[in-house]
C-alpha cells in the first residue's frame, strides 16, 4: 500500500513504546461513537484506565473482553459486520493474537472495511507472569498479518507513527492491522470484574440497547 510506504514492516525497526501512552493516544483520536474491543490481558485494563475521565465517567462503546484469550478481534468483526457504518478497533495483546491467528486471514477474506487491529506486542504473557511469547524469539505478527492477507499492515515506528496510522484507520477504509512494541509497563488501573454490566453499557453505548 503506498501510503503504508514509510511505515516498518519488520518489528525490528519497531520503537519500544509504552501501552497506556499509546492506548491514551488512541482514545483521545477517537471521534465518539467508534467501538473498541479489548482483548484479555493488560490491553484490556489499560483500555479501561484510558477510558476513564476526570469526573469517572467512562467511555461507553468499550467491550471488555474478560476470560479467553484471542477473542478481541472476532467480537470486533461481528460488531463490525452487525454496524458496518460504525468504525471498530479491536485492540489484542501479542500472545492473545497468536492463539488465533486464522481471525486475521478472516478478516482479511471478508475484506472489513470497517476494522483495524492493533496488536500491543510486549513479547510475553504479562498478566499471568511475563512468559516469553513467540515474538520474542521471531514470529512477526505484521508479517504474518501480511501473509493471511492483511496487505494495509504496519508497525508503528513510534508514536508519532502510531498516531498517523490511527488516523489513516479512522478514515480510509480497512481492514487495517497496527502492530506496537510495546514495554513491560504494568496497566494503569484494572477493569471491573462485572461482565454483565460490561455487556449492557457496550450495548447501550453502540445503540442496541
Ligand atoms: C484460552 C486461554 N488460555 C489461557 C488463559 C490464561 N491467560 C489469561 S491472559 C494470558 C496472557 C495474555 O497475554 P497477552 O495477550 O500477550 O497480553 P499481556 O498479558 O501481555 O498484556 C493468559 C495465558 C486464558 N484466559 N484463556
Amino acid at each position: 500500500m503506498a501510503h503504508l510506504a514509510n511505515h516498518p514492516a519488520t518489528r525490528a525497526a519497531a520503537k519500544v513504546m509504552n501501552r497506556f501512552d499509546l492506548t491514551q493516544r488512541m482514545v483521545a483520536l477517537l471521534r465518539q461513537d467508534e467501538a473498541v474491543i479489548g482483548g484479555i490481558g493488560y490491553t484490556n485494563f489499560d483500555l479501561w484506565a484510558a477510558s476513564t475521565r476526570a469526573d469517572g465517567s467512562r467511555r461507553t462503546q468499550n467491550f471488555y473482553m474478560l476470560g479467553s484469550m484471542g477473542l478481541a478481534v472476532p467480537i470486533a468483526m461481528g460488531v463490525a459486520i452487525a454496524q458496518p457504518a460504525r468504525r471498530v478497533i479491536a485492540l489484542e495483546g501479542d500472545g492473545s493474537i497468536l492463539m488465533q491467528l486464522g481471525a486475521l486471514g478472516t478478516v482479511a477474506s471478508r475484506g472489513q472495511k470497517n476494522l483495524a487491529i492493533v496488536i500491543m506486542d510486549n513479547g510475553a504473557y504479562q498478566i499471568t507472569g511475563g512468559q516469553a511469547t513467540h515474538t520474542e524469539t521471531g514470529s512477526d505478527i505484521v508479517a504474518i498479518a501480511r501473509a493471511s492477507g492483511l496487505a494495509q499492515s504496519a508497525w508503528a515506528a513510534d508514536e508519532a507513527a502510531f498516531e498517523e496510522l490511527i488516523r489513516l484507520a479512522l478514515t480510509e477504509d480497512g481492514p487495517w492491522l497496527i502492530g506496537c512494541r510495546i514495554d513491560a509497563g504494568k496497566p494503569r488501573d484494572t477493569t471491573e470484574r462485572d461482565p454483565a454490566r460490561i455487556r449492557d453499557q457496550f450495548m447501550r453505548g453502540i445503540g442496541v440497547r
